[in-house]
Formats: C-alpha cells, sequence, structure tokens
C-alpha cells in the first residue's frame, strides 16, 4: 500500500510535476526523472519544454548550489545521471523530426573537460533538425578533432566547454586548423557556460551558440550563406 505522504507524480498538475521534478532531479533520482518526462509526453507537451523547461532548469538549480558549496561532486553526478535518464527518452522524439538532411557536425568537449550534458543537447537538437552528428565525446585533444574532420568531412566543427580552465583550449584547435590551412573549409561553433561572444571572437571561432537552440539556428545560417557566397548570390 502507498503510504500516505507518497508523492504521486501523475497526480501533480503541470507546475507541480515541473517543481517536484527538479527537486528529485536535484536530489539524483533518476527513475523519478524518467517517469516524470512520460507523463509530461503523456499530457502532449513538446519534448523540446520538457527539456528546456524542466531538466535543463533543474539542473541549472543543481549548478547554483554546486557553485555556492551546498552539493558536491557525487551529488553532482547523480543529478546529471538523473538529467541523462530523462534526455534518453527525449532523444528520439526529438531525432524524429524526418527533416532532410541539411548537413553535417562534428562536436565534442574539449581537452581536460568531462562535462558534456550540454554538448549531447547540442547534438540531439542539431539531429533533430536534420544534421548528421558526429559526436566526439569528452576530453578530446586536437588530434581527435582533425582526424575527425579529416573522415567525416562535415561543414560544422563544434566545440564545448564548461571550465574556464579548458575554453581556452578552442584556441589551441582552431590555431592549429589555421596552421595546417584548413581553418576555412569548416564553420567552428563553440559553445558553453563560461563562454561568450567576446571569447568566441577572440579564439577565432565563427560564432558563440549560448543554448542547443542557438546552435541549430546559427549553423543553418550559416551553412546557407556558405551556399550563397558559393553560388555568388551573397
Ligand atoms: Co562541473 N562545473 N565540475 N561537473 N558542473 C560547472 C561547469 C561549474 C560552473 C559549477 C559551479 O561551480 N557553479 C564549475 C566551473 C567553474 C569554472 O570553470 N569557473 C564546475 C567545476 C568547478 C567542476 C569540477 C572542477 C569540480 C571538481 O572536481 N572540484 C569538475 C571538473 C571535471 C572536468 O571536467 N575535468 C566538475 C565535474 C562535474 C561533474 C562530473 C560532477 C558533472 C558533469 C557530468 C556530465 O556532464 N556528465 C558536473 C556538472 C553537471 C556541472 C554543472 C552543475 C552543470 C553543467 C550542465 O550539465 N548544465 C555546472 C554548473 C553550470 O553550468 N552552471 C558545472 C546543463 C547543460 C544543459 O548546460 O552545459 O551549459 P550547458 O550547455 C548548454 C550551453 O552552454 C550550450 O548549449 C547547451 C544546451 O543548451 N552549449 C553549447 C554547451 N556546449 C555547446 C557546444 C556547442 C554549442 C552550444 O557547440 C556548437
Amino acid at each position: 500500500m502507498a503510504d500516505e505522504d507518497e508523492i504521486v507524480l501523475s497526480e501533480l498538475d503541470d507546475d507541480e510535476l515541473a517543481q517536484q521534478m527538479m527537486d528529485d532531479l536535484y536530489d539524483g533520482l533518476k527513475e523519478e526523472i524518467e517517469e516524470g518526462v512520460h507523463i509530461y509526453l503523456a499530457r502532449g507537451w513538446m519534448p523540446y519544454d520538457i527539456l528546456t523547461k524542466v531538466l535543463v532548469e533543474g539542473m541549472r538549480i543543481v549548478g547554483i548550489d554546486f557553485r555556492d558549496g551546498i552539493l558536491f561532486v557525487p551529488e553532482v553526478l547523480l543529478a546529471a545521471n538523473a538529467m541523462k535518464g530523462g534526455m534518453f527518452i527525449l532523444r528520439p522524439l526529438l531525432i524524429e523530426t524526418g527533416a532532410e538532411q541539411v548537413g553535417k557536425m562534428v562536436v565534442g568537449t574539449v581537452k581536460g573537460d568531462i562535462h558534456d550534458i550540454g554538448k549531447n543537447l547540442v547534438g540531439m537538437m542539431m539531429e533533430g533538425a536534420g544534421f548528421e552528428v558526429i559526436d566526439l565525446g569528452i576530453n578530446n585533444p586536437v588530434e581527435n578533432y582533425l582526424e575527425a574532420l579529416e573522415e567525416h568531412k562535415p561543414q560544422i566543427l563544434g566545440m564545448s566547454a564548461l571550465l574556464t580552465t579548458t575554453m581556452p583550449y578552442m584556441k589551441v584547435v582552431i590555431d592549429t586548423l589555421k596552421e595546417k590551412g584548413i581553418r576555412d573549409d569548416y564553420i567552428v561553433l563553440v559553445g558553453g557556460a563560461p563562454l561568450n561572444e567576446q571569447f568566441a571572437d577572440a579564439v577565432g571561432a565563427d560564432a558563440y551558440c549560448r543554448d542547443a537552440a542557438v546552435a541549430v539556428e546559427t549553423a543553418k545560417d550559416l551553412i546557407a550563406r556558405r551556399h550563397n557566397v558559393r553560388a555568388g548570390t551573397a
């Protein structure tokens, strides 16, 4: 028999459920997050709204308490694991848009950095928008990017960094592309919480992407501009 105090997620209204799921994410409760995602889907919520309004918002709160020394690495790992449980359910729904393939992107988190939730979200959204995504995972030295560019010949190189100590590595990658004379063969997009537009300019990227939706729009826009330049219509 259910405990009288036990919260039944399906009995909560949308706002209460969002609040409860943010608490559950904070507590690293993966099964509850998965259940909550299914409930929202059954209520007709769009996968993107569940991601941004509930999961990403919940992780933002985790980030604040991590910064303030209220949460520590083991707890944040559990929260990240719960978040990934929700993302796993949403991924096929975001990808399954039937959109025509519009381009290819190689994406990876830079050397020294193991944060991958944001990068994964960007990959999911890009796939949903019709891009083929080659995900190099985390902690990538420049050699990994070079090999993947050579092998997959994408239009876009995406790099993610979440630490102020690892974001300068993006310049190492871009400078290496310049040294090899291949920088202009690719659209280089960068993202991650500590970055901004000035940083992207300073390291020689084509654009800074504040979030996954901006990454999709920027990628489409820059690819279209390239096509126009090549067609002589820009
Ligand atoms: Co870390 N961590 N962490 N962490 N962690 C941060 C980044 C931090 C800001 C927390 C804090 O203090 N408030 C802080 C960095 C401070 C700084 O550099 N100034 C920090 C620290 C210090 C650390 C450690 C050093 C802690 C320690 O060991 N003492 C350590 C470093 C490990 C390493 O990388 N070498 C560490 C470890 C971890 C965990 C392993 C516990 C875990 C990562 C789990 C995982 O990713 N699998 C973790 C987490 C979860 C976080 C926070 C709480 C959340 C990050 C996240 O997933 N956000 C984070 C706090 C924060 O960011 N406020 C924090 C949700 C995600 C959807 O957003 O990643 O920003 P985000 O991605 C967005 C955009 O940025 C953008 O689009 C995404 C989707 O909208 N975007 C791109 C991202 N990449 C893009 C690439 C693109 C385009 C857009 O390419 C085209």
